[in-house]
């Protein structure tokens, strides 16, 4: 049994789906981080980072894990599924999940940030995470144009990019021209895991919608909250 920390966020998304995909059976522990309950002291025991996702594996002695491409790795490495064994094979995973890990995370979450929650709108910041988004985007489609998945067969790699690249519309950034993102969007959406993982712990259709409507924009004020901290 494996505890899941997490909140309705690309990166507790990844840890989510990678459970249902596994067939792991897990408890969920929603984390509020508008109430900031990521920094309580017990909760930094788990995850000094005070951030979700965190697992925690009560199969092994209750061993806790936070960063969300480690927990896909601890995972994948526990059960032995959605990542190769042999060095090549589990290598082109690995660097297709850092790219998500060191490039398409941090360069979206910078796009929402001054896209949607800074008070001031400072369009040269905007301009620039969205195009250095575009451009990684650019970079997996360029993959997927003759790939299937992103490194080999279906892998931990197309989880982790996965759980941000669907929520583009809220980045600000568009995907239209990118015919081998789209189709691998559509293929990732269909599978029942990933449904079912995005729904954990509560669904927020807003986050891939992009819209205006008053939950995106509730959305938008506790991300600003917690910015402000
Ligand atoms: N590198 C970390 C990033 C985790 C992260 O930024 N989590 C966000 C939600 S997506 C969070 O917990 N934010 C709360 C805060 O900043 O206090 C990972 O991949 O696990």
């Amino acid at each position: 049994m494996i505890d899941l920390y997490t909140a309705p966020t690309p990166n507790g998304w990844k840890a989510s789906i990678a459970l249902e995909e596994l067939g792991l059976p897990y408890t969920v522990h929603p984390i509020n981080l508008m109430a900031g309950e990521q920094k309580q002291p017990e909760y930094l025991k788990l995850n000094p980072n005070g951030r979700i996702p965190t697992i925690v594996d009560r199969d092994a002695d209750d061993f806790a894990v936070f960063e969300s491409g480690a927990i896909l790795i601890y995972l994948a490495e526990k059960t032995g599924r959605l990542m190769p064994g042999d060095p090549k094979g589990r290598s082109l995973v690995i660097q297709w999940l850092m790219f998500q890990m060191a490039g398409i995370g941090p360069m979206m979450g910078q796009a929402n940030v001054f896209y949607r929650y800074f008070p001031e709108k400072i369009q040269p910041a905007i301009d620039r995470y969205q195009n250095e988004c575009r451009r990684l985007f650019t970079v997996l489609d360029g993959r997927l144009a003759d790939h299937q998945w992103l490194a080999g067969d279906y892998s931990i790699a197309d989880i982790a990019n996965w759980s941000w690249v669907r929520t583009h519309k809220w980045s600000g950034v568009s995907v239209d021209g990118l015919d081998h993102l789209q189709r691998w969007l559509g293929e990732m959406a269909a599978r029942p895991a990933c449904e079912r993982g995005v729904g954990v712990p509560v669904r927020l259709p807003d986050l891939t919608e992009g819209g205006d409507t008053e939950a995106a924009k509730a959305f938008a004020k506790g991300a600003q909250t917690i910015l402000q901290r």
